[in-house]
């Protein structure tokens, strides 16, 4: 195993701990999943690629998070997902927020329609068994919605990241919303950063940590080589009362490609994050797809992603 060494995330010694072999049905991939607890186990929401490139979401259970996923013979289909189907696209990418104050879990995931562009999909589930669409969260170009867990300022707030139709400013903004519908109040957050590893584009990745010293956004970044696109993980602090503002910001990245599983697959060196769970212990556990292929998970100390993330000040 190549040395972990420098990074604050530990890869799990299990990794790649979900494949296409754990999948009961003929698909190319298994990646960029979203993650949460419900009724003790880890539920995980499965970004499954078919053989012809179409996508779809599946859940997977497990007691542990790591092995014996029990994983959902069909996929996943939203009622009154009219809206959804008419915008005739792919999806991918879902993010899952357990928001208290509703006792719901709120989905949110990239659509891609090659003709109109990729927009921020929003669905709903109490159970994981009936899901509900709820509607576009934001016109074309636009990926990487994560909902904040808590509603801020009385709105739903969520971070994203808009970006121009040549695939520049890839950067993380944040908009609110009284009621899912209505999205607006849009401030920029965070962007690239010039001969950094998070060059080329920055997007939210797991769901907003709450912490002592603000929310935890662990977020993935981008570097443009001489060989293709290198995607990385790292840390950011932002404020509590206005997450807009940014309070500090990793030097060096807390994960990136290096074992074998990142390296090689359908796009080679990425690890991309949709979700984490912090556990009683202190522990966070993030979850990722590596090279667009296959599900892993990387864990650190609470208290050591908050010291990275403090790094550099805002
Ligand atoms: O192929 C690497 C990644 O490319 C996209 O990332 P971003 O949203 O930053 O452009 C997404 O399609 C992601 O799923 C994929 O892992």
């Amino acid at each position: 195993m190549i040395s972990t060494r420098g990074e604050v995330l530990i890869r799990h010694p299990k990794n790649p701990i979900i494949t296409i072999r754990d999948i009961p049905a003929p698909v190319n991939s298994v990646f960029n999943s979203g993650i949460t607890k419900h009724e003790g186990k880890y539920a995980m929401m499965l970004r499954i690629e078919d053989l012809d490139r179409k996508q779809h979401f599946r859940m997977a259970w497990s007691e542990n998070g790591i092995d014996n996923w029990r994983i959902q013979k069909n996929a996943i289909e939203f009622k009154g997902d009219k809206e959804l189907r008419d915008y005739n696209a792919f999806y991918y990418d879902p993010r899952i927020t357990w928001m208290p104050e509703d006792q719901m879990y709120y989905i949110n995931f990239a659509v891609h329609s090659d003709r109109l562009g990729v927009r921020g999909g929003q669905a709903r589930t109490r159970d994981f068994e009936s899901f509900e669409w709820i509607g576009f969260g934001t016109t074309p170009d636009c990926r990487n919605c994560v909902l904040f867990p808590e509603k801020i300022d009385g709105l739903y707030t969520r971070l994203d990241r808009p970006h121009g139709k040549d695939g520049t400013r890839n950067y993380i903004w944040l908009s609110q919303s009284p009621d899912l519908v209505f999205w607006g109040k849009s401030r920029f957050v965070a962007g690239t950063r010039e001969h950094w590893w998070d060059d080329a584009y920055v997007g939210p990745g797991a769901v907003p940590i709450k912490t002592s010293k603000g929310w935890l956004n662990i977020y993935h970044g981008v570097y443009r080589s001489c060989s293709g696109m290198i995607y990385r993980l790292g840390t950011m602090m932002l404020d509590l009362k206005d997450p807009s503002k940014v309070l500090g910001r990793c030097g060096g990245y807390v994960l990136g490609p290096r074992e074998s599983y990142e390296r090689a697959g359908d796009v080679p060196n990425v690890v991309f994050t949709s979700g984490a769970v912090v556990e009683d212990s202190g522990e966070v556990r993030v979850y990722y797809g590596g090279a667009d292929t296959v599900m892993c998970v990387a864990t650190a100390r609470l208290d050591d992603l908050i010291a990275s993330a403090m790094e550099y000040p805002g």
